[in-house]
Formats: C-alpha cells, sequence, structure tokens
C-alpha cells in the first residue's frame, strides 16, 4: 500500500517536499546534546529554505554538485536538505579523506560548491575550481545567508539524482553511486514500514552523516515520520548510554555494540525505554548478538544494505530475529541467489546475490559501462555478496565475491591501499588482506615484498607512510614482511593462503 503511494506522491515533488508533508513545525527535529536550544521542525524548513536561497543566487542549478566535508552538525543537515530542495546533488565526502583522496573526488564529481570545515580550505583552494565555502562544527558559515526563509521546492522526477555517494572499487578508483529522489522515498518507506516506526520514537543518532546508514536511514527515518533526533557529534559509549533512557531506537555497526557492550553502565536500565536497536554495514557476530540480548533483555534487529541500494532486507519486528542472519527482503525489494552459471540456487547453499527495486541506484556516475556490467539483463544489481536462504526465507550474508575488506563499518579496498604501499621506494610489491579484529572487525594487514638490505623499511616506516597519505582508517594495523607473496599458476596472489597463514584457526 505504502509503496504504491510512493510512486505517484513523488511526481513532481523532490523528496524533502514529500517529507515536509508529514512534519509538524512545532515538534522538536534535533535535541542538541548540550546546552544549546532544540532545533524545531519550523527551524529545519526555514535554515534549509535560507541556504536553498542562497544556493540559487551563488547560480546553483539542477544537477549541480555541491560537495559537502564537514563535521557533523544540525547545520550539516540543514545543507543536505536545501540540496534536497533546490533540485542539487549532495555529496558527502567522509572527513577522513585526505589531500589526494579528495583531489580525486573534486576531479570525478566536478562539484560546482564545496563546502568544508574552515581548515580544510586552503588545500582544497589548491586544486578546486570551484567556489570553496566553509562551515564549522559550530554552525558557523563563511558567508552571509539571505534571510529569506520561502523558498519553492524544486520539481524532481523519480529518476532525478538525489546524491552521489561514493562506494570504493576493486579497479582502486572509487564510484560514485547516483542515488535518486525515488530511491530515497522507496527506502524509507519501506524501512518505516518494517520496523514499525512510531510518530513519537526517538532516534539516538552517533553514525556520521557521510554514508548511507547515518545520513539516510538514521535521518530520513525520524523525518519522513516527522520524529525527533538527539544528533551525537560522534560515537561515545558514555555519551550513548547517557542518552539512551530519553531514546527509543538506536542505529550501529557491530563496533558500536561491541564498545557499548564492553561499557558497564551498558545495561537493561539504560535501554528501559528503547524500542529498536538495528545493526548493519557489517556482520554482526553471533557473540556480540547473544552478549547484547543477554545484558539489555533486547534482541538487535540485523539489517542488510548496500551504497548501491540502500536497505534490502531486515530481520523482523514481529517474529523471529535470527543472529547471524539478516533477515528477509523488504517491501518492493526483490531479492535472488544465483550459482556461477547464473542458475537459481534451489538449496540452503550459498550462491551470488542480487537486487532488484525501486530503492537501487540508477547507476555509476560517468561510468556507462561499469553500471552496465553490474546490473544483469533483468535489470537485477549484482552485489558482489555471497548469501544463502533458509528454509524460513531468512537470507545470510556468508561471505563477498569482491576484494572488500570492512573495518569498523568502512569499506576499504585493497587494492587502492596497495597501490600506495608499492610506491614506497623499497617495496617490490605487496598484497592487502582483512583479517579478524575484536573491536572493528576486520583489520586491514598488510603484506610487503621489499628489496633486499632495505632495514629502513619497517611496520612502523610503512604505517607513517600511509599515514600521510591515506585516510586514518584505511592505513594497516599491521604489516608483515615476506620474501615471496603465494602465487597461482595465473600469477593471481592467493590471498586465502595469506589469510590462512597469519589467522590460523
Ligand atoms: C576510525 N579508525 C578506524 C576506523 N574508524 N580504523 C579502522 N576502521 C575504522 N572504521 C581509526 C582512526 O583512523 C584513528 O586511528 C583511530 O581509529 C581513532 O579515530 P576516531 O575517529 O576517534 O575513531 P572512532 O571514533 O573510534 O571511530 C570508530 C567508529 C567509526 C565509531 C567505529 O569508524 C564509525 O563511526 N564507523 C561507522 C561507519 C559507518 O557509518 N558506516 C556505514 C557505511 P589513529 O589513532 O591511528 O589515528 S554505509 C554501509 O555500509 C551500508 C549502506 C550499510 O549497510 O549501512
Ligand atoms: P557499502 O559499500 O559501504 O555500502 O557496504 C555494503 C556492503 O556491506 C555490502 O555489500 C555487504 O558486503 C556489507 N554489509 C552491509 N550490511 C551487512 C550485514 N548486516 N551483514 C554482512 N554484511 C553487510
Amino acid at each position: 500500500m505504502l509503496l504504491e503511494m510512493a510512486e505517484s506522491e513523488l511526481m513532481h515533488k523532490n523528496f524533502y517536499t514529500v517529507c515536509r508533508a508529514g512534519f509538524a513545525d512545532d515538534v522538536v527535529f534535533i535535541r542538541q546534546t548540550d546546552d544549546r536550544p532544540d532545533i524545531y521542525y519550523s527551524d529545519l524548513h526555514a535554515q534549509s529554505g535560507r541556504i536553498a536561497n542562497h544556493l540559487t543566487e551563488l547560480g546553483l542549478t539542477k544537477g549541480d554538485r555541491v560537495m559537502v566535508q564537514v563535521e557533523k552538525s544540525p547545520q550539516n543537515l540543514f545543507w543536505y536538505f536545501a540540496c534536497l530542495r533546490a533540485g542539487l546533488i549532495y555529496l558527502p565526502l567522509n572527513t577522513a579523506y585526505l589531500e589526494h583522496e579528495i583531489e580525486y573526488f573534486v576531479s570525478d564529481a566536478e562539484p560546482s560548491l564545496i563546502l568544508c570545515d574552515p581548515q580544510k580550505q586552503p588545500l582544497i583552494d589548491n586544486f578546486a575550481s570551484c567556489p570553496v565555502h566553509t562551515l564549522d562544527d559550530q554552525g558557523c558559515y563563511s558567508k552571509e545567508l539571505p534571510t529569506q526563509t520561502d523558498f519553492k521546492d524544486i520539481e524532481c522526477a523519480d529518476d532525478d539524482i538525489a546524491a552521489i555517494l561514493y562506494t570504493s572499487g576493486t579497479t582502486g578508483k572509487p564510484k560514485g553511486a547516483l542515488i535518486t529522489h525515488a530511491n530515497l522515498l522507496a527506502n524509507s518507506r519501506s524501512l518505516s514500514d518494517a520496523w514499525q516506526w512510531q510518530k513519537e520514537d526517538v532516534m539516538l543518532h552517533a553514525l556520521p552523516v557521510f554514508h548511507v546508514h547515518g545520513l539516510f536511514v538514521a535521518t530520513h527515518l525520524p523525518v519522513i515520520n516527522g520524529s525527533t533526533i538527539i544528533l551525537l557529534s560522534k560515537f561515545k559509549p558514555d555519551e550513548v548510554i547517557r542518552y539512551l533512557p530519553e531514546s527509543t531506537v538506536y542505529m550501529g555497526v557491530p563496533t558500536n555494540y561491541v564498545r557499548l557492550l564492553a561499557n558497564p553502565g551498558f545495561n537493561q536500565q539504560a535501554c528501559k525505554n528503547m524500542r529498536l536497536f538495528t545493526s548493519g554495514s557489517a556482520p554482526l557476530l553471533v557473540q556480540t548478538f547473544d552478549e547484547f540480548q543477554n545484558r539489555t533483555s533486547h534482541t538487535i534487529v540485523e539489517r542488510y544494505g548496500m551504497t548501491e541500494t540502500g536497505m534490502n532486507t531486515s530481520n523482523p519486528i514481529d517474529g523471529e530475529r535470527k543472529p547471524g542472519a539478516v533477515g528477509k527482503p523488504l517491501a518492493g525489494v526483490e531479492v535472488r541467489i544465483l550459482d556461477d552459471d547464473d542458475n537459481p540456487v534451489t538449496d540452503a547453499s550459498p550462491g551470488n546475490l542480487q537486487v532488484r527495486g525501486k530503492n537501487v541506484f540508477k547507476g555509476y556516475w560517468r561510468l556507462p559501462e561499469k553500471t552496465a556490467e553490474e546490473f544483469t539483463e533483468d535489470g537485477f544489481f549484482r552485489t558482489g555478496d555471497i548469501a544463502s536462504l533458509d528454509q524460513d526465507g531468512y537470507i545470510a550474508i556468508m561471505g563477498r565475491d569482491k576484494d572488500l575488506i570492512i573495518s569498523g563499518g568502512l569499506n576499504i579496498y585493497p587494492k587502492e591501499i596497495e597501490a600506495v604501499i608499492d610506491k614506497i621506494p623499497g617495496v617490490l610489491e605487496s598484497a592487502v588482506i582483512g583479517l579478524p579484529h575484536p573491536d572493528f572487525g576486520e583489520a586491514v594487514t598488510a603484506i610487503v615484498v621489499a628489496e633486499e638490505n632495505r632495514k629502513d623499511l619497517t611496520e612502523s616506516s610503512i604505517i607513517s607512510q600511509l599515514k600521510s597519505q591515506i585516510a586514518g582508517f584505511k592505513v594497516a594495523k599491521q604489516v608483515h614482511f615476506v620474501n615471496e607473496l603465494p602465487r597461482n599458476t595465473m600469477g593471481k596472489v592467493q590471498k586465502n593462503i595469506l589469510r590462512e597463514k597469519l589467522n590460523p584457526q
């Protein structure tokens, strides 16, 4: 029922306009965690209106990209919704990215405006050909905004692009996933339904807002329902525990739950008003699922998604929430599992997971061939995940058919790290793998072959070189030196052998 509405309701509207119809001005949009005053939905509307007017006055028009790399703040969200209202494409970047990473995104996306933290402006100015404005975490913007709050929202068609989110690629070059207004609407509605969202829900938001999880899932659900968000600037276990009693919903990556469980203050009392805990972005260990249940008497709802697809499956609110499974397809999402010859897998064996639905993105920015490769002829998207289906219709993610490491819910493509290590003088070659890690789930581990007698090349010298060039979360936690890398007859590095050697079971 809701999905049928979604189809007709987006007609000539953008995603924000649809949300606007569902929220009341006098409800708190963001409850701030210090002594700063509450922000109401009327403020969201007025402030995003001022920013949309500003962007339009600067000459930006529908389809232009606004690249945003700022710390999380309410103003950051005003900018996001302003872009949606003005028909501009919002392009958020992880604040951990360093110069060369940002330079790549700027050259690839060709934004018309960049919004960054004041400290990054001189650096970005060096290579950006568009204006670079700043916004600090206190909401202080480098320009004056117009006072005019009224703004006539730009009309959008279903496949107009709302956002570009970069996702890393097996080639080492991140690709921009084109997410449409209709994708946002379909996914928020199906999740809202599946998780039985109530207007009265209070979302405790501790995720970054530059990914699908924090920006779309954890922000859209409250906004489309007109509910309140308690906005934490960062994930800090003590702060989460402090605000849990005032909240009803919490969404996290598994590392968040591991860290909460390590804190003795995380107990039933703290969770007494909670209705829903969800987990995703990386596999939730059964051990964490069980420990959580024992400690809090709550059962985590694990769900599964991707940048390209938004959320695909979820364990149920009513019904069994199975540990180690990501649940059933959400309404409007078709899921199938195929073997390597593209035949349907008819038993519980693992196969290649494909998805189709209004949640699935439009394609990769300026990569029509790559886009075509990732879709089947009948419109299914190849997720690259290996999954199995049990007799009750629950899906479990068993592995990945892509050379990808997920560390603390962040994706890291080994190829990108290997390319940086291979350029270090004295390195002959390298291989990067993920090894189990108690906190991050997987830890980036580098295996390096160095030239003979390069005593200067040590674990710490490699790590410090990496730290100067790439975002901290991608830096290897460990470096091992070997005489040669194991290869198969085709010359391909056998990463499974390296994994077994370094992590014997
Ligand atoms: C930070 N560091 C990390 C990570 N994060 N290392 C490995 N993996 C990480 N994920 C390193 C930093 O470089 C730094 O290293 C040190 O840890 C402390 O940095 P800090 O910023 O203080 O880290 P933190 O606050 O402890 O952050 C850990 C975190 C964070 C809370 C787990 O990474 C996080 O919020 N992750 C969630 C990401 C997320 O939202 N993913 C959703 C993607 P040093 O000390 O050496 O400098 S969307 C998605 O995947 C799909 C669509 C889905 O299904 O949701
Ligand atoms: P991203 O490219 O950052 O959007 O990450 C998407 C990938 O994260 C998926 O393709 C999966 O490999 C992984 N992922 C997301 N949620 C889960 C989950 N609940 N269990 C296992 N893997 C997950």
